[in-house]
């Protein structure tokens, strides 16, 4: 019999890819997405299972998916019995700073309780678990050099901090309080993840469709600021790679390199214009509250898991096949759809924000 899956959040961005990587795999006997379909999590990210491979509650097929709230534990619990994964990857998040800033309580529920009540299922059915965790937890890395697996907690986000106390519950309460239940847990913090479907509320979404849509393209203060960029499908082989072969308690870094290799937001932005071949206006606005200016990461320690993972796909050409995708009219007007029904929050992140010299 083969492997049975849960991905929580499934709907999302890094999630749907996970599941197109999991259903690829023969080995693999059903992957189940359990997901609250919000903004965040669309269906529309996992057309192609929905078409070839779902039939509702069916036991055959490959593809389940079930409608369910994280936060809500007899939900989750309902669907680990009717899945009964062998492993669970737990992806469900709220995960975008700015909502996070603007809205500090609505990433409670999701976000820590529905953490503690995945990683209590883990602990009482001894799942093995991938706990999808941040870079962010451990918040600017100007100070510290470089990230590594032991760099210590410093949020500057009511996300981050969020992430952290979950993170913290997986790697410090799990195997201190529960430390003869050997939980079989491990987490991975990713750095920034690009690639297509990406929720259009993210930096790279939000240049190309500004670019696309000839829009001046908007900057948090003076756009030097550094991140570490990873494309979706090496952070979902990446995930793959620690369930395989991770080891119990453990925390992985996942990022493109040993050697940290950052860019800043102002250079990705004239690099998006290269590759479309057409330039829009930079506008400088007010700076994110508590903008962590560098995160920078060595993944050496993944990089040296088992028979070892190496990222395929290099920035530049990722970025070229992201742009594509969102070129393509059935994805551009899909963009466009979201970004109509989010405008509430586009109008209040963005409106009030003046313009600020460089
Ligand atoms: O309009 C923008 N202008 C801008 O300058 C937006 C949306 C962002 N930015 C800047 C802020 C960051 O320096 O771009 C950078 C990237 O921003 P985000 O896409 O919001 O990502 P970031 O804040 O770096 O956090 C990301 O990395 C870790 C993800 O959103 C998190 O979910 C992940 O956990």
């Amino acid at each position: 019999m083969g492997k049975r899956y849960l991905v929580t959040g499934g709907a999302g961005f890094i999630g749907s890819h996970l599941v197109d990587l999991l259903l690829a795999d023969p080995e693999v006997e059903h992957v189940t997405v359990f997901d609250k379909f919000t903004y965040a999590g669309d269906r529309r990210n996992l057309l192609p299972h929905w078409n070839n491979n779902y039939a509702f509650d069916s036991q055959t097929a490959r593809f389940r998916s079930c409608f369910g709230d994280v936060a809500d534990a007899t939900q989750l619990l309902e669907a680990i019995e009717h899945c009964k994964p062998d492993g669970i990857f737990h992806l469900a998040a709220e995960s975008h700073v700015d909502r996070s800033i603007l809205n500090p309580a609505s990433f409670i529920l999701p976000n820590i309780l529905g953490a503690v009540n995945l990683l209590e299922a883990a602990r009482f059915f001894k799942i093995r678990t991938v706990y999808v965790s941040t870079d962010e937890v451990m918040g600017d890395s100007v100070e510290q050099g470089i990230f590594t697996e032991e760099s210590e907690y410093h949020t500057s986000s009511p996300y981050s901090w969020s992430k952290a106390a979950a993170d913290q519950y997986a790697t410090q309460v799990l195997p201190r309080t529960y430390a003869d239940e050997h939980v079989p847990v491990m987490v991975t913090r990713g750095c920034n993840h690009f690639g297509p479907r990406q929720q259009w509320e993210k930096f790279l979404p939000r240049v190309i469709m500004s670019v696309l849509e000839d829009e001046s393209i908007k900057l948090y203060g003076n756009g030097l600021q550094e991140r570490t960029w990873l494309h979706v499908l090496d952070g979902a082989r990446a995930l793959q790679h620690v369930m395989r072969h991770g080891s119990i308690g453990e925390v992985y870094l996942v990022g493109p390199s040993m050697i940290p290799q950052t860019h800043t937001n102002e250079w990705l932005a004239e690099t998006v214009c290269n590759v479309l071949g057409k330039s829009v206006p930079i506008e400088h606005i007010r700076d994110r509250p508590g903008h962590d200016r560098r995160y920078a990461m060595s993944a050496e320690k993944l990089m040296q898991l088992g028979p070892g993972w190496k990222p395929r796909v290099s920035l530049v050409e990722g970025l070229r096949e992201t742009v594509r995708w969102y070129q393509q009219s059935e994805n551009l007007e899909w963009v466009r759809a979201c970004r109509r029904r989010d405008k509430e929050f586009a109008q209040k992140n963005y409106a009030e924000r003046d313009a600020v010299p460089r």
